[in-house]
């Protein structure tokens, strides 16, 4: 069992039944020229949870710990796109349109992908879902399953909408998630502090919070080979 420092009280997990979700950490939403751009938000403040989020991916693929990766987006004939989040934001160019990262939010095109710091590699599943919540629409929770994966810890943007959503869905699911302050980003420092203390408050309503650095000193003491990882 691995314990690690956390808020409301000590996250425990056993790594071969916890897993590591990254949730679309995609140019789209953390680079100038996306979709969170066409949105109205300057996404500069996304960038810092970049090198936290690469450190523990790092040290999990180490400690064996299974990775999965999720991404915002919709299929390229917008066949699963609402309405509604079409015309929502009433932005000069919406999802689906052309800018200069591809069409926005649409599956294959540049902007849709996962920036380098954090790229999946072989083995680590990703699952695209056309919502804010990880589990709506998609087989995470079918992998999940097949895999014995009880809890989880969560990085990714942004905190108070795709992480949100899916730490919200995953309490529902009977999972334990714990959430990684520095590793999830918002567009807005309010937002940010609030979502957090939304998800450990009454006791741990949604889940656990914690930080990198304390993550990262529970999983090297329960699994010594993720220290070297997390070093470089
Ligand atoms: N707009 C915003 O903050 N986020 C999203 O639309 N999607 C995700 O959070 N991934």
């Amino acid at each position: 069992m691995a314990r690690v420092e956390a808020e409301p009280y000590e996250f425990e997990f056993d790594p071969a039944t916890t897993a590591l979700l990254m949730i679309d950490f995609q140019r789209d939403f953390v680079y100038p020229g996306g979709f969170g751009e066409a949105l109205g938000n300057d996404t500069s403040p996304l960038l810092k949870a970049l090198p936290p989020a690469g450190k523990v991916l790092k040290a999990c693929r180490a400690a064996g710990v299974f990775v999965i990766h999720t991404r915002e987006g919709h299929r390229a004939d917008l066949s699963d796109l609402p309405p509604a989040k079409k015309a929502r934001g009433r932005g000069k160019i919406t999802i689906g349109d052309v800018g200069p990262m591809g069409r926005l939010l649409v599956r294959g095109e540049v902007g849709h992908d996962i920036v380098e710091e954090v790229y999946p590699i072989a083995g680590e599943p990703i699952v695209d879902k056309p919502g804010k919540g990880a589990f709506y629409a998609t087989d995470l929770d079918a992998i999940l399953k097949m895999k014995g994966i009880q809890k989880l810890v969560v990085c990714g943007v942004t905190t108070e909408v795709c992480v949100h959503t899916s730490v919200r869905e995953a309490n529902d699911r009977g999972y334990d998630a714990l959430v990684l302050s520095d590793c999830v980003g918002s567009y807005f420092p309010e937002f940010q502090r609030v979502a957090l203390e939304m998800i450990k408050a009454q006791g741990g309503i949604f889940g656990w919070v914690s930080d990198s650095e304390r993550f990262l000193a529970g999983l090297r003491s329960a699994v010594p080979s993720a220290a070297g990882a997390a070093a470089g």
